[in-house]
């Protein structure tokens, strides 16, 4: 898309800084055309909506979070916890920034907001897109295991359909980056603390991620029902409600999200601070006995606008998740 004004003044790099992101690599060319076809591809009739025959550069963007456990609250009481992802609903904190990055870039170009698009947690391959850019590499684990964060981030994109210029590209690292472990070396942390041994042995012929055996497949997924899991997934479900953070905390090169600089503040405190009072919901620690109380709209109201808000996870499964973590509680099994 042409520009109205022959000269900005805005570039990716003020647009992002300003909006708090510190990590980010736009995508151009043959590796962006290559991306849109899988894009095309994953989302299908809804190729359109996003925009996708007209996008002349995406950009790629992790922000950091803090994978190590809180402590339980101190007072008496039956306590499920939640992922650090979602305990703070970092999607809806990086859409927030993302829209408004995009707003800016497009407005100092004399085009309409149409002209951008924001995805995160979307149906768009938003992992091989990290990858692509270089941000990072797919681990074993699965998870992108980018150079500033390891796995401790979310990851977001924007769609620009003007190329915003003058920023350098990182390109991707090379091609094995995007096979899940084949740049993990040695290290098998994540294997090993998966508690149910979801996670592909490296050299066992299983390759990736087991669903069937992930945690957050049953307390998250799609249609699927928790009080279905295997029993290896129900004996390690602890007293989790939502989001398993084992496999982003054992990683190793997680550290770089919550490794504090001069300042004292690690990239994971920097992005905090970019949370809206009310993304800060629904907390680490959730009271059991009050969940188990509550119907189906008073569900509904208590995750409305949280990570756990969304349309696919209805009450229902969001109430088998309280009930496994309830039953985890009471027998003394309270992994998180
Ligand atoms: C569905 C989904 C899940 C499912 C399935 C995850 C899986 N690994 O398959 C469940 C519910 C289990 C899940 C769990 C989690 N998820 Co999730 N999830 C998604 C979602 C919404 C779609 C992914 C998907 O299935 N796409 C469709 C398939 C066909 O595409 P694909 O995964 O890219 O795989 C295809 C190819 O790309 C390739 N491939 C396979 N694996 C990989 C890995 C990489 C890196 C590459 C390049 C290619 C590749 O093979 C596939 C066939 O073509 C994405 C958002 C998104 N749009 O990417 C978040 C996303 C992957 N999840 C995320 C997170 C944070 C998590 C959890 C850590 C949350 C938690 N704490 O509980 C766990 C981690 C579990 C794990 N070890 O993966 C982040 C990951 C950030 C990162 N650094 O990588 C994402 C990107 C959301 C976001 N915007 O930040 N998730
Ligand atoms: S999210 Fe939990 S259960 Fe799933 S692969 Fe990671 S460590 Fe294993
Ligand atoms: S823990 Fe090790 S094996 Fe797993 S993703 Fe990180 S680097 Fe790769």
């Amino acid at each position: 898309m042409a520009t109205s004004k022959l000269r900005h003044t805005v570039s990716l790099r003020d647009a992002l800084g300003s909006v708090g992101i510190e990590s980010w690599a736009p995508v151009r060319g043959q590796p962006l055309d290559a991306w849109l076809d899988g894009a095309r591809a994953a989302v299908g009739a809804e190729a359109g909506a996003w925009g996708l025959d007209s996008v002349e550069c995406a950009v790629a963007v992790a922000l950091p979070y803090d994978p190590r456990p809180l402590s339980p609250p101190a007072e008496p009481g039956r306590f499920g916890s939640v992922a650090a992802f979602a305990s703070e609903h970092r999607y809806a904190t990086l859409s927030r920034v993302l829209r408004a990055a995009a707003a800016r870039l497009a407005a100092d170009r004399g085009l309409p907001r149409s002209a951008t698009r924001v995805a995160v947690n979307s149906r768009l391959p938003e992992k091989p897109l990290a990858v692509a850019a270089g941000l990072g590499f797919a681990g074993r684990s699965s998870l992108v295991v980018t150079r500033d964060y390891g796995p401790a981030c979310v990851l977001g994109a924007l769609l620009l359909s003007f190329d915003p210029g003058d920023d350098q590209e990182r390109g991707a690292l090379i091609p094995e980056a995007f096979t899940p472990g084949a740049l993990c070396g040695d290290c098998r942390a994540c294997v090993d603390a998966c508690p149910t041994g979801a996670i592909a042995v490296p050299g066992a012929g299983r390759p990736g991620l087991d669903l069937q055996l992930c945690i957050q497949y049953w307390a998250g997924g799609q249609g699927v029902d928790p009080e279905g899991a295997p029993d290896t997934v129900r004996n390690a479900w602890g007293s989790r409600v939502y989001g398993c953070d084992i496999c982003v905390r054992a990683c190793p090169l997680s550290a770089g999200a919550t490794l504090p600089g001069a300042d004292g503040l690690s990239p994971a405190d920097r992005a905090r601070a970019l949370s809206a009072v009310d993304e800060r919901r629904p907390g680490a620690w959730l009271d059991l006995g009050h969940l188990e109380r509550l119907d189906d709209p008073g569900i509904r109201f208590f995750f409305r606008g949280t990570a756990l808000g969304f349309s696919w996870l209805g009450p229902g499964h969001i109430r088998a998740n309280i009930g496994l973590a309830a039953r985890m509680f009471d027998s003394g099994r309270r992994r998180y």
